[in-house]
Parts: C-alpha cells; structure tokens; sequence
C-alpha cells in the first residue's frame, strides 16, 4: 500500500545529527524519551513510557497513550463519553503524524471508541490521509472496530440540561483534547491528537485536532507541536504548523508557540476572547508550550519522570 508523506522531509537535504538551518542547529537529544501532553493525563503519559519501555516506537506510544484516554467514560472531552453536539451526537476527531512525515486522519467519526487507531489505520492501510464521517466508520468497521455508543448517561443528562437555555459553551470550558508529541529512544519524533470537539457544536462540525498542520505537526527534522482550544481559530492561523516552522527559524519550543499565539492576538486586535494551548518539542528534546489566556496545563515526562506544568496566558 502506498503511504502518504505529507512533506518529505529528506528533501531538506539535512543529515542528523545536527541539524542546521542557517544559523540554526539543532542537535539531536541524547537524554530520549520525552514527552509533551496537553492538560493533565497522567494516564496517557504513563501508558505511552510503558509502550516505549517496551520497545515501541514513537508512534506506538502516541496512539497508546491517547487510546487510555478515549477509553475514559469519565472524560466529557474526548473518545467515549464526550459531550455531543447539538443534536445529541457524538462526533470525534483525531489524526496522528509519524517520523516519516505519514499522516493519517479522521474527523465526524461516530461510534467508534478509539479514533486516534481508526487515523492510524486511515495512515498505514490506505493511500488517504483523511477520512470523515460515515466512510470513515465504515472503514473503521472493516478494520475489526466495534460500533459502540458512545453517549454516556452523564453525558447525555449534560446535553438534556444544555437544550433547557442552549447556552453557547467555548472549548475551554469543556476543554480537555489530548495532544501528545513523544520522542522515542531512537530520538524519533511522532504526535497524535483526539477529541470529543466543542460541547453541543453544530452537526457536522469538525475543529483543528484532526487537521494536519492545525492540531499537530511533526516534523521529524525540527521537532513537534499541538494543540488545544478554540479550533476555528487554531485552524486559520494553521496553528501546530506554524510553531514548527518557528522553531525551524531558530525560535526555542516556548517562544515559538508564544510567537504563534502572538499572531492570534495581534488579528485579534489584541483581545482575543477564547483559548488557545499549544505544547512543542524540539529534536533536542527541549520541550515548551503557551497559551493565549488564563492559564494552560501540560505533563512533560523526562527520564521517566513526568511533570505537571502550567503556564499563564500571555494576555
Ligand atoms: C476543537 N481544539 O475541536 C478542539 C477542542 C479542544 O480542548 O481542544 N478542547 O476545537
């Protein structure tokens, strides 16, 4: 089967380890593994270490750590037990990004419990990048997934209360979109990301998490970047994209992702009023992350440990 390279990055004509881009250079990290987790899952980030424990790639330990979670009932965000949209369905988005520069996607994907699986397969087993939709649960289904419902009773009683006022809800209330960049012992980078999308949104909404380039980005080269929040407006500014690039033009994971948020800001006329989170690693193992308001939990592990960290908004 043909696998899709969404930028090839021997093209760059780079020879690691160290990497230069004019005046950067980029070394490789020696202290591997690491990984950046959007909010705070533990559970992802110990799920992902065991699989890396064991061999696994990047990739693998990507997919595992955000499976842990979509399996979760007790997460309204993401995998089941998400919070439907408007009409009272719950539609996923995910995709996933390996060191190869392969992606794979899916997005409205309904009654499946593992998205981030069905955009791996979507990335091994097709010559697609993206599935939606009902093509995209059937692909699932011939896959070997089970149709599931997805619709908790908690859930479920959340929407029954939303429908008494149709109150507009934004991400950050009901946020928690699991992102993850992981790099592996063999200093590979790989990232995936999966989500429920925006509480009670419109039907056949789709946000950033399942857009390669607006949710996740890896460039294997440079390093990885994802993100959380307001995915219409991660998607205009091709959020997780940018980051990398940043990062390519010498800017540290921190300042790249404030830079990218500082665009948001200035097309925002300085008063954005929505959230946006955003964590990267560069291929030295330097990880960083930012968000436009309030403040923005992350887990970092690094040798073997993992961290909870916060940053404030940068307005
Ligand atoms: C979306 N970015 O669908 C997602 C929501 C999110 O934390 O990240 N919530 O727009």
């Amino acid at each position: 089967m043909l696998r899709r390279n969404f930028f090839k990055t021997g093209l760059l004509g780079i020879s690691l380890p160290s990497l230069s881009f004019g005046k950067v250079d980029i070394k490789r990290n020696l202290k591997k593994p690491v990984i950046i987790t959007t909010w705070n899952f533990p559970k992802a980030n110990n799920e992902a270490i065991s699989v890396l424990n064991k061999y696994g790639t990047s990739m693998d330990a990507a997919e595992a750590g955000c499976k842990i979670i979509e399996a979760d009932k007790n997460n309204n965000s993401v995998g089941i037990g998400s919070l439907p949209d408007e009409t009272g369905r719950v539609t996923l988005d995910s995709c996933v990004m390996d060191s190869n520069g392969n992606c794979g996607s899916v997005a409205f994907l309904e009654n499946i419990v593992h998205p981030v699986s069905v955009a791996r397969k979507v990335m091994e087993d097709t010559k697609h990048v993206m599935l939606v939709g009902k093509g995209a649960k059937k692909f699932a289904i011939s896959k070997g997934f089970k149709h599931t419902n997805l619709l908790t009773k908690e859930s479920r009683n959340a929407w029954m209360d939303w429908k008494k006022n149709k109150r507009e809800l934004t991400p950050h209330e009901t946020h928690d979109t699991v992102s993850m960049i992981v790099q592996d012992n063999n200093g590979n980078l790989s990232g995936a990301c999966t989500t429920g999308g925006w509480a009670y949104k419109m039907h056949g909404r789709v946000g950033d998490s399942p857009l390669i380039g607006a949710g996740l980005f890896v460039d294997n080269n440079i390093g990885g970047a994802a993100a959380t929040g307001l995915g219409e407006e991660i998607i205009k500014s091709s959020g997780s994209f940018l980051v990398v690039e940043l990062m390519k033009q010498g800017y540290n994971p921190q300042n790249a992702c404030e830079e990218a948020l500082k665009r948001v800001i200035r097309n925002h006329q300085g008063n954005p009023d929505f959230q946006i989170g955003y964590v990267a690693m560069r291929k030295d193992g330097e990880v960083g992350a930012a968000c436009l308001k309030w403040n923005f939990d992350h887990l970092v592990t690094k040798k073997g440990r993992t961290t909870l960290k916060n940053v404030v908004g940068l307005i």
